[in-house]
């Protein structure tokens, strides 16, 4: 069975997609395509009424990264089952395009044989793998990205190299005319992040309000367990990385209008091995951190 006190192996989490189609008649299974090792892409869409804009969330772009999975579950799960009117009005509100697993065949490996694996799984020579977040095709291979298989941030032998990459993108191409946000998850280190991660510096042109929202976000990310997130442009306050996903999709899309990358708990003490009682208070603050954004964007449409 699924639930929020540990984390599952794939099957189970797909398990558990297909059971919300049984249990809510807004939910409906999406094959977002087909992994190296031939693994779905699975995600669901949450839906109440044709036509709303769209917000998605992707989740296990980095197959280390566990709580970035389970916290877009967390946020699928409250979305669907909260009797808070706020909460219901909210998800009542957007077409939530929600994929817990970018990358299944890591996810897997991760699981099985290397914790700390974090890239896809397809054999360059003697090496296993691109970096899913540097194979996106704007600005491919410009700054913090590998040319080396070897490599854990290898971007791949061409944008899009990666059939989970390529696939997910073909998907998101066919609803990007409706997509209000992209917001990827990742750990760790709790910074809220903005595009664009190449060198050179380009920022969205609404720059500034991507930072107001990402500020009113993180404020009430702390207000719950005092859990502290910073705010900034992906090279501000990390390091430039080019190709990552949410890049590509406010560049190639420029009718999109937000993109984040949340960079989840926490700071160092477990990394990537953060302990399973932290899913649901991770789960819980993010929530928080979301609603308060989609408050935001309502008030500027
Ligand atoms: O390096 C990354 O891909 C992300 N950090 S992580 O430690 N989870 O690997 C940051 C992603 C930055 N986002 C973009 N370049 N769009
Ligand atoms: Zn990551």
């Amino acid at each position: 069975g699924f639930n929020f006190n540990n984390y599952y192996d794939l099957n189970t989490v797909y398990d558990w997609l297909k059971s919300l189609t049984f249990h809510y008649p807004h939910v409906t299974l999406i094959n977002g395509g087909t992994s190296y090792e031939n693994r779905t892409i699975l995600g669901v869409k949450v839906s109440f009424k044709p036509g709303n804009k769209i917000i998605f969330l992707e989740g296990g772009i980095h197959s280390r990264e566990w709580i970035s999975s389970t916290t877009v579950l967390y946020i699928l799960n409250k979305l669907l089952s909260s009797t808070d009117p706020t909460i219901q009005a909210m998800a009542r509100s957007r077409d939530w395009y929600i994929f817990p697993n970018f990358n299944p065949d890591g996810y897997q490996y991760s699981r099985t044989r290397d914790r700390m694996w974090r890239k896809t799984r397809k054999p360059y020579g003697g090496c296993y793998g691109a970096d899913p977040n540097r194979n996106w095709g704007y600005y491919w291979m410009h700054g913090g990205a590998s040319n080396s298989p070897c490599h854990d941030s290898f971007a791949g032998s061409s944008p899009f190299s990666e059939i989970e990459t390529k696939s997910m993108a073909q998907f998101i191409g066919t609803i990007a005319n409706n997509i209000e946000a992209y917001i990827g998850f990742h750990s760790y280190s709790q910074v809220l992040l903005i595009p664009f991660g190449h060198a050179g510096l380009e920022v969205p042109p609404n720059n500034i309000e991507l930072k107001r929202i990402g500020n009113i976000a993180i404020q009430k990310l702390a207000q719950k367990y005092n859990t502290r997130y910073r705010v900034g442009n992906i090279p501000e306050i990390m390091y430039v990385a080019s190709g990552g996903s949410g890049d590509w999709v406010l560049g190639a899309y420029r009718n999109v209008r937000y993109a984040y990358t949340f960079e989840l708990r926490d700071q160092g003490r477990y990394g990537f091995l953060l302990p399973p009682n932290q899913i649901i208070p991770t789960g819980e603050e993010t929530f928080d951190a979301i609603a308060a954004m989609v408050n935001e964007f309502n008030k500027v449409d």
